[in-house]
């Protein structure tokens, strides 16, 4: 991956330009070996304005420039980097073309109301939620629009092979029970349904009361 900053303002799924506002990421590896450690050029947050017009930072420009400042994280899986995404970072290119890395990354940032519509869709298990306060909903981006696609990118297209064979055995068995369902549904009446529900649910109750007792 190349040199870069986070602070990315978009439209649709396309790239408008660098924002300004404050931001910080949470990047958390699920992962061990870990090939292409992050990296980060100490101070860069202060600075990397400046070459708001490029996407990328070239490796041969940093290592000319800021080869003393450049910061390795070798670290452990579960551990937690915070970073501005101000800064200038990278993971660490590697050649290993079967490494496999996981990791876990979520950016909190300022909002404003000129760049309405900024931020990814927050998809909240409510179960967490165990002391809801207004602040926690409106950190959480509660009522706040956002119209940005999920990234990274992710769709059936970009599944590896063995996922996406253990996903269409999966769908196999719904299509069938999905075709079984609507044959039934199609051969009975809806009063056969119905009785038939009935006696399925009265064959059940034995085991279920004798639990209870
Ligand atoms: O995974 C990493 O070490 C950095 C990832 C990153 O910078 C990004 O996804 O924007
Ligand atoms: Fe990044």
């Amino acid at each position: 991956m190349p040199w870069h900053t986070d602070n990315n303002l978009l439209q649709g799924s396309q790239f408008l330009r660098k924002h300004e506002m404050q931001c910080l990421v949470f990047l958390i590896y699920l992962s061990e070996p870990n090939l292409s450690p992050f990296q980060y050029i100490e101070g860069s947050h202060l600075w990397s304005s400046k070459y708001d017009d490029e996407i990328y930072i070239s490796d041969r420009w940093v290592q000319t420039h800021y080869q003393q400042n450049i910061r390795t994280f070798e670290i452990k899986k579960g551990d937690l980097i915070i970073f501005d995404l101000h800064g200038i970072h990278r993971a660490r290119p590697f050649k290993d073309r079967h490494h496999v890395r996981n990791s876990f990354q979520f950016q909190v940032e300022q909002i404003k109301d000129e760049y309405l519509g900024h931020g990814e869709q927050n998809l909240v298990n409510a179960g967490f939620i165990d002391n809801p306060s207004p602040d926690l909903f409106n950190y959480l981006g509660f009522g706040i629009q956002r119209n940005y696609p999920v990234f990274p990118n992710s769709s059936i297209a970009t599944m590896a092979i063995p996922e996406l064979m253990k996903l269409y055995k999966q769908l196999l068995l719904l299509t069938l029970k999905a075709i079984s369902n609507n044959l039934a549904k199609g051969l009975l009446t809806g009063e056969w349904e119905v009785s038939l529900k009935r006696k399925l649910w009265h064959l059940k109750l034995p085991s279920s009361n004798s639990r209870k007792s």
